[in-house]
């Protein structure tokens, strides 16, 4: 018998047939979201410990926060607080990422075992962030932004909102091409809550498949984000995990490949009743 099953793409030498969840860790005092509070290592390995067991597929470390308005964190500062971390979850064989626009950070992260950069900028903060990946060879996820924390709230005004994110994204893509980073290394992200406010968010998310169709696994962050509190009538970032879900399904049967969120053992849960009840 024939087996006509196309094998399924694969991303980080990650399976991409299911939708991967990546967990958040944030290394920071001030993330927007809650998910940070406290910053010691030790409970933030332990909380990436019990994400990995609860199905995460991806932890992503990061220690500067980007909630609008943010102040940019120097990379040494950066660098002390992310790489304990990394280091442990990354030593237990956690694919870990590193959050980070700096290319300091994301050269200290490779060396403590991250596998993946997670740049919020596209590699276009640091001039030297686009080299760096290429001669690592690491997969990489650049997301749509304008501005940087500080200014892109301002920076929410567009002529044609889809086709301005699109092409915009497709063209740090080129520039990532360029610098010399492989086609099967890169993921996109629309970057949700990114200079984008609150319609624009929802706008884009259902529109995710013009971002699949520039040909890279597309990543959705939509955890405990405003236009999710928005939505919910929830003004407390930790407590909007359920909506954070809902959206996280709705990105799911949008195409994305791969979730960022917070409450991972809820997402996964969520993911494998929806897909168990859509399997035919
Ligand atoms: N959002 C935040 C930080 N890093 N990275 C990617 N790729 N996509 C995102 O949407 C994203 C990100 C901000 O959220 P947090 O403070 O809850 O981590």
């Amino acid at each position: 018998m024939t087996d006509t099953t196309e094998p399924s793409p694969r991303w980080a030498g990650l399976s991409l047939a299911n939708p991967l969840v990546m967990g958040i860790i944030n290394v920071t005092p001030d993330s927007f979201s809650g998910g940070g509070a406290d910053p010691d290592p030790p409970t933030l390995i332990e909380a990436g410990r019990a994400m990995r067991a609860a199905g995460a597929a991806i932890l992503d470390v990061g220690g500067e926060s980007t909630r609008p308005g943010a102040a940019a964190v120097p990379p040494e500062a950066e660098i002390a607080r992310v790489v304990p971390v990394i280091r442990a979850l990354a030593g237990d064989g956690a694919v870990v990422s590193v959050d980070t626009r700096n290319a300091a950070t994301m050269r200290a992260a490779l060396e403590a075992g991250a596998r993946i950069v997670n740049d919020v900028s596209g590699l276009r903060h640091d001039p030297e962030a686009a080299g760096l990946v290429a001669a690592a060879g690491c997969p990489v996820i650049l997301m749509h932004m304008r501005g940087t924390p500080a200014t892109m709230n301002a920076q929410a005004v567009y002529a044609d909102l889809l086709a301005d994110v699109v092409a915009e994204l497709a063209a740090t893509r080129d520039a990532a091409l360029e610098a010399g980073i492989a086609p099967a290394a890169i993921a996109l992200d629309p970057g949700f809550g990114f200079a984008k406010q609150g319609a624009q968010n929802v706008a884009l998310l259902r529109a995710l498949p013009a971002f699949r169709a520039l040909g890279h696994p597309v990543l959705a962050g939509v955890s405990r984000k405003r236009f999710i509190g928005e939505l919910a009538g929830e003004p407390d970032p930790a407590r909007r995990d359920p909506g954070s879900i809902a959206a996280a399904l709705f990105a799911a049967g949008q195409g994305a490949a791969i979730l960022r969120v917070h409450d991972v053992p809820g997402t996964v849960q969520a993911l494998r009743v929806w897909q168990a009840l859509a399997a035919s």
